[in-house]
């Protein structure tokens, strides 16, 4: 079972004509807005970014969140101006690979993001957090500060229906996913930090999953928010190999009681092929954080290198067949 990579791919790259955008755009959330348009929050990184002499990654390196609507999911127009970017203490040092969730509040409509908020600089290995913030519209946001304090924290999305009446909130320590239950979106946009805490405190007994297969041996983390089947959650992953290869991963997580993991598939559905894949700014990264279904097809959105977004399809009944026939845990 692999995606198929859609022919105009990458269908984002830089923006020459936007400082801000100009360097590279990618690890992209993608929703369904109020007027049934895909709305996509990607990460953009500035113009004068230079590899760091003395260490890893690059130094000048500033994250921002912009936006681009599209009718078809293929071809997207952007904003003039980032609609998210670092102005607080929490991100002053990038807001990067947003992911976005509906999930409305009191039958308001509701899109809630997901981001990895820089108080330290990037490649530093510090100062990492959850940020959040949330938008009636799809076009302006509003911050609620860092959702789950203290610790080296990513790759959180929200599920896009409330659980047995629970807000359902995925993130990552390294180097495994876990899962965390909120009682209510309250708990989104005013984070109680004592919660927080605790669930932190008995951080093993809330692992979802764990590096299992070698492609995936050195860390995991969500992708995009869950997609709800009739099957189950789809959770699409990705994986990152000893050696630093990030591939994508599918697990199907039980719909009454998303803790229980029911079917994963042993081997990547997508992995770094192509040149735009290859090599960019971090070579051999498909990296996804949007979904969308339209049609019976699943579209995954993803950053390539670390460079450009690109976008990879399944029929989702092929995808839900494929996974029924590896249950989990394996024999
Ligand atoms: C991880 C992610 C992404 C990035 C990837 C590859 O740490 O958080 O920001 O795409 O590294 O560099």
């Amino acid at each position: 079972m692999q995606l198929q990579r859609h022919p105009a791919n990458p269908i984002l790259t830089p923006n020459p004509q936007q400082d801000w955008e100009a360097g590279a755009v990618f690890n992209c959330g993608v929703t369904i807005g109020p007027d049934g348009l895909f709305y996509m929050l990607y990460r953009a990184i500035g113009r004068d970014y230079r590899p760091n002499p003395v260490g890893y990654g690059y130094i000048n390196y500033i994250s921002r969140i912009g936006l681009a609507v599209s009718e078809d999911g293929v071809h997207f127009e952007r904003q003039p101006e980032p609609v998210l970017q670092p102005d607080t203490a929490a991100d002053r040092w990038g807001c990067e690979d947003p992911r976005i969730t509906r999930l409305d509040v009191d039958g308001q409509p509701t899109w809630w993001v997901t981001y990895t908020a820089l108080s330290a600089p990037a490649f530093s290995g510090q100062g990492d957090r959850v940020g959040i913030a949330s938008s009636r519209d799809c076009r302006t946001f509003h911050k609620h500060g860092v959702l789950i304090p203290d610790v080296q924290d990513k790759d959180a999305v929200i599920f896009p229906a409330l659980v047995q009446g629970q807000v359902v909130v995925l993130h990552r320590v390294e180097p495994d996913i876990q899962i965390a239950f909120l009682p209510g979106v309250d708990a989104l946009s005013h984070p109680d930090h004592t919660f927080w805490r605790d669930h932190l405190a008995h951080i093993e007994e809330h692992v979802l999953l764990r590096p299992h297969f070698p492609w995936e041996a050195k860390k995991i983390g969500a992708g995009p928010p869950p997609i709800l089947t009739e099957a189950g959650w789809v959770l699409i992953y990705h994986g990152v190999s000893t050696d630093k290869v990030y591939r994508t991963g599918v697990a199907l997580l039980d719909r009454d009681d998303p803790r229980r993991v029911i079917a994963r598939l042993p081997e990547p559905i997508l992995e770094p092929e192509m040149p735009y894949e290859r090599e960019g700014d971090i070579p051999n990264v498909v990296f996804p954080t949007g979904a969308v279904v339209r049609d019976d097809t699943l579209y995954v959105y993803y950053g390539a290198a670390d460079k450009v977004c690109a976008l990879a399809t399944v029929p989702l009944a092929a995808l839900l067949e494929a996974l029924l026939r590896h249950p989990w845990p394996a024999d």
